[in-house]
């Protein structure tokens, strides 16, 4: 399946590519819609799974450096593609400021879309999923706890992990809607990322993308 077509017409994609997402042959060439309404055309009998995609973009050169620190992990780009029951991100960095020892990366997630639920934070937002992309290691998954983060105990517990692939300035993260609460794709998020370990304590951002500032980006 490409994003081309996705990007040229969103909401729709070819025949061809729908017979990846549905699983059933399309005999003729044209275009089906993809949504979670089930709907009959030509031999498409059915399809139920979305096909989404979220693009967000960050200011280059507006990282912050700890004290002592030369150069800071520098946030300026982001997609999000939502298909066949996973979640894409990839994150791209300015050129030369992704260190693979000490770049970590949490991204916020409102699988909801509701400020009111799951951990309030900045932004707003009312985060019910985090995904900790660490350059050495892995993407960790984790839910949000605000009955225990309330009183002062953990925010956060970890429901699973994912592969994490790093390129020259990027990173991708995919994982399985059902690792979110069988999420359905549309959601709103906020990107961070910090230096580990920590040069100083508590933990300071480095850059947020979107902005604290700013609304937060949402899918699609
Ligand atoms: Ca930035
Ligand atoms: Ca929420």
């Amino acid at each position: 399946m490409t994003l081309r077509t996705e990007v040229e017409r969103p909401g729709y994609a070819a025949a061809s590519e729908h017979a990846t997402v549905c699983g059933t042959t399309c005999n003729r060439r044209h275009h089906c819609r993809l949504d979670r309404v089930w709907q009959q055309h030509d031999n498409c009998t059915h399809w139920s799974r979305e096909y989404l995609h979220a693009e967000v973009i960050d200011l280059v050169g507006d990282a912050v450096a700890p004290p002592g620190v030369a150069s800071a992990p520098d946030l300026v780009h982001g997609t999000v593609d939502v298909s066949s029951g996973n979640i894409t991100f990839t994150i791209q960095f300015a050129p030369g400021t992704l260190n693979p020892q000490s770049t970590r990366v949490s991204v916020e997630l409102d699988t909801d879309q509701s400020a009111s639920t799951g951990n309030g934070v900045a932004g707003p937002l009312g985060v019910d999923y985090a995904l900790d992309l660490y350059a050495a290691s892995q993407t960790t998954i984790s839910r949000a706890t605000p009955s225990t983060c309330s009183t002062g105990g953990p925010c956060y517990t970890t429901v699973g992990t994912a592969s994490l692939t790093l390129g020259m300035d990027t990173m991708t993260a995919t994982v399985p809607l059902a690792t979110l609460g069988n999420a359905s794709g549309r959601m709103n998020f906020r990107i961070g990322t910090y230096l580990f370990p920590p040069p100083v304590t508590p933990t300071p951002s480095a850059d947020w993308m979107p902005d604290i500032t700013l609304p937060p980006a949402h899918v699609p």
